[in-house]
């Protein structure tokens, strides 16, 4: 996991209150941190990507420490056997910022995450999506997230994150390291990969139009897949019909 830290945006006199403060107070500054963080990553930035998805990712990972109220829901067709959808606010703010894929009300389920508007258009155009727990080095438990982001903010999703990248292929994931996809010609198809994280940054290898990935799930892909793209579309389409 990469270890949370304060960025320039977030003066650090506000840290102080949280030590200290109420829930609701905490709750305040959480939501003025993540405000001024979010600000700071919007509208999305190309050359700003792998700092803009690990401010979110860490938001993400931090929210849901804030119990959150069911602020809509709606049924859909995403997740077989899991047709209840069910939007969340954690900050008080009355804008939902988790989801939830239920079979049915209260029901347990592994499909959820958070998701973000980063243009303002309200339309989500960013959607963290739960992976699950992983094995990193050494012998560690990651809890994992993967991100797909719609970057021209025409509804469909173009870009996807892997977070689990298995550079030297023992098995383990490259903490902080993660497997960028991207469909550049926004046709719906990916185009190329590529790992960004720990100061690397390196293309992915890619043989006869199939691409290296390296991931613990996923170890190849092909150019031209749409799958991949398709689903975090599908998320994005449902979070916004039923948040509308
Ligand atoms: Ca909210
Ligand atoms: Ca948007
Ligand atoms: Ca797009
Ligand atoms: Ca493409």
């Amino acid at each position: 996991m990469i270890a949370w830290k304060w960025t320039t945006a977030l003066p650090v006199a506000l840290l102080l209150p949280m030590v200290v403060a109420t829930a609701d107070d905490n709750l305040d500054v959480f939501r003025v941190h993540r405000e001024l963080a979010l600000a700071d990553v919007s509208p999305f930035q190309i050359e700003r990507r792998a700092y803009t998805m690990e401010t979110i990712d860490e938001f993400s990972r931090l929210v849901r420490f804030f119990p959150g109220k069911v602020v809509a829901s709606g049924q859909t067709e995403t997740f077989e056997g899991y047709p209840l959808l069910e939007l969340s606010d954690h900050d008080g703010d009355g804008v939902a910022d988790s989801y939830i894929y239920r079979p049915e009300p209260g029901g347990d389920t592994q499909h959820f995450g958070w998701m973000y508007d980063l243009n303002q258009d309200g339309r989500y155009d960013w959607v963290v999506f739960s992976q699950g727990t992983m094995l990193a080095k050494p012998f560690k438990l990651l809890i994992t997230y993967y991100h797909t982001i719609d970057s021209n903010y025409d509804g469909k999703a173009d870009i996807w994150v892997n977070p689990d990248p298995d550079l030297d292929g023992d098995g383990a994931v490259e903490e902080g390291v993660f497997a960028w996809l991207y469909d550049e010609d926004f046709d719906g198809a990916i185009d190329r990969g590529e790992f960004l994280g720990m100061g690397l940054s390196k293309a992915m290898p890619c043989e006869d139009d199939v691409i290296a990935m390296g991931c613990v799930i996923t170890k190849e892909i092909k150019v031209g897949e749409t799958h991949t793209l398709e689903f975090g579309s599908s998320l994005m389409n449902d979070l916004n019909a039923v948040g509308d």
